[in-house]
């Protein structure tokens, strides 16, 4: 029987399921990508609901496989060596997830680096500017009379919509046929941004087809359907 009483994080959300993955998240773009990538793998998981109404991603338990205080977060049972593996930042969780499986990921040298490339992309492009674009479009930000800020975060995502829109003109998918992490990671934020967000317009989102078309195919896929609602309330 696995152990995982050495991690704090399992005093605040007890593991019913110790043997397999523990994911410790919320639906959002971020949280999403790791439920989504766990529910296309098909691995055996436990999700566990951080709530931010009552403020979990700052308590201790969390902190302490977390220090930055954001989900998404795992505890692999099962890591490197057998040994159980903590791990933060969904990107890192990604590709971890992508080596352990062996899935979504090309398995050549350089289709794994352009994978990689283009979730760095997403992790230091698009989620940033595309949160910034939501703060000050639907959030507090939105009460600001200076619309620079606002204008400023439009005008990088647009382009940010555009680099895609231009690599998506003769591929499927990010790295062409093959489905990978890279749209896993990248495909939330942009749903996100025309939705919750509510900035399809002020970005001229029709104009990106290309990234519509994959979009669309993207929220199709039934990993998905269901990754977007886990962890689930309660
Ligand atoms: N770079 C991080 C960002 C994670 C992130 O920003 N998570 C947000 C939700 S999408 C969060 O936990 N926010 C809570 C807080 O900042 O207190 C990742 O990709 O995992």
């Amino acid at each position: 029987m696995t152990d995982l009483s050495s991690f704090p994080i399992t005093k605040k959300w007890p593991a019913q399921h110790p043997d397999r993955l523990q994911l410790y998240s919320l639906p959002t773009p971020n949280g999403v990508k790791v439920s989504i990538m766990l529910e296309e793998t098909g691995l055996p998981y436990e999700p566990h609901f951080v709530s931010f109404e009552t403020n979990d991603q700052m308590s201790p338990e969390f902190l302490s496989l977390n220090p930055n205080n954001k989900i998404p977060a795992i505890v692999d049972p099962n890591g490197p060596g057998g040994k159980p593996l903590a791990l933060f930042e969904s990107g890192a969780i990604l590709l971890y997830l992508a080596e352990k499986t062996g899935k979504l990921i090309p398995q050549d040298a350089a289709g794994r680096y352009e994978t990689i490339q283009w979730v760095m992309f997403q992790m230091g492009g698009i989620g940033p500017m595309f949160g910034q674009l939501g703060f000050f479009n639907k959030f507090a930000g939105k009460e600001y009379e200076d619309k620079r800020p606002r204008d400023r975060y439009v005008a990088e995502s647009k382009r940010l919509l555009g680099v895609l829109d231009k690599r998506l003109a003769d591929r499927a998918w990010i790295m062409g046929d093959s489905y990978t992490i890279a749209d896993i990671a990248s495909f939330p934020w942009i749903r996100n941004l025309i939705g919750f967000y509510e900035a399809g317009d002020l970005v001229g989102f029709k104009d990106f087809k290309n990234v519509a078309r994959a979009l669309e195919a993207f929220v199709a896929r039934p990993a998905v359907i269901s990754g977007l609602t886990i962890p689930k309330k309660g």
